[in-house]
């Protein structure tokens, strides 16, 4: 193994996604075998040893077949904004369920799980929040990744499988509003970022907000610090741009750091 590999065959789901899209060649660096998977089929982009295996995350047996031979997930398949909870019962709820419980049968011992910044997300804007922080789910979808995180510590305490979980601000090629200033995580930090969820020994359960080095923080990562995680990017080569850009323009549910998604809802009636 050269030094980048850490694990033999890492299986990324929600490879078929947006940020999907961005890391299967980043996260085949650290593996021998890279298996991609997602409900949706993705184009063959060139990586040597890639296994692409379609999978709906809510399907029990699929998901504990597709975990065998694994020795590490990296866990991004989801509905990835705010829905209803039918909506998100399967793919997230039920969905990182599988992927624990079939990590459990096949003996894999490290999990890193795309958390999101909706788990925190009726926090208000001028609050600094630490990773122990009171959850407020600002949604289902923040819900659905609050029991992400919970299965992770019952996952560990229980079953001795660790996690990284990243707390992901908004993870887009470049911070486009005002609420992204604070909460913009680039490529290549949240790339480091997996890095450090794989690689970094006793994490145990492990929960990192997902940021780059942004001037407008509204997150401390002090008690993480043993990952090591250092931003390589900030949002504030960005601040003029995006002030002016936002001028005049609305921004929903601005008292609140899950912003627009504080607003939806509800599904029913
Ligand atoms: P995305 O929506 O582009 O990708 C999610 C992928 O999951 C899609 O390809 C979708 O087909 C797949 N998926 C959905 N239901 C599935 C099912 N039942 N079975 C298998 N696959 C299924 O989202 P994106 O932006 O790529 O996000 C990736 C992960 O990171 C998600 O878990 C999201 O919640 C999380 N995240 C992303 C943030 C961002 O700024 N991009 C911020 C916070 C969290
Ligand atoms: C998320 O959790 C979503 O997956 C992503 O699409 C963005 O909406 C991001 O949060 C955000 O809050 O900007």
């Amino acid at each position: 193994m050269d030094d980048k590999k850490v694990f033999h065959r890492i299986l990324l789901t929600g490879a078929a996604g947006g940020l999907g899209k961005e890391l299967r060649k980043r996260v085949s660096k650290y593996a021998d075998i890279l298996r991609s998977s997602d409900i949706n089929s993705m184009e063959d982009i060139g990586i040597a040893k890639e296994e692409v295996v379609v999978c709906d995350l809510a399907d029990k047996k699929a998901v504990h077949d597709l975990l065998e031979g694994v020795d590490a997930i990296v866990h991004l398949g989801a509905v990835s904004t705010e829905h209803s909870f039918e909506d998100v019962l399967g793919p997230n709820i039920c969905g990182t369920y599988h992927i624990y419980e079939g990590a459990r049968k096949r003996g894999i011992k490290r999990v890193v799980f795309a958390s999101s910044n909706h788990v925190v997300g009726f926090h208000r804007r001028d609050e600094l929040l630490e990773t122990d922080c009171s959850r407020k789910p600002d949604g289902y979808y923040g819900l659905s990744k609050s029991f992400g995180e919970d299965l992770a510590t019952f996952y560990w305490h229980r079953y001795g499988i660790e996690t990284v979980s990243i707390r992901i601000g908004s993870s887009f090629p470049k911070p486009t509003t005002i609420r992204m200033l604070s909460l913009w995580l680039s490529y290549n930090d949240l790339e480091q970022l997996i890095y450090k969820g794989l690689s970094v020994k006793n994490v145990e359960h492990t929960v990192v907000f997902g940021a780059s080095g942004n001037p407008r923080m509204w997150w401390s990562n002090r008690l993480a610090a043993h990952l090591g995680y250092k931003p390589v990017d900030s949002s504030a080569p960005f601040v003029d741009e995006v002030t002016k850009e936002c001028e005049g323009k609305p921004d929903p549910g601005h008292f609140y750091q899950g912003g627009a998604f504080s607003e939806m809802g509800p599904f029913e009636d």
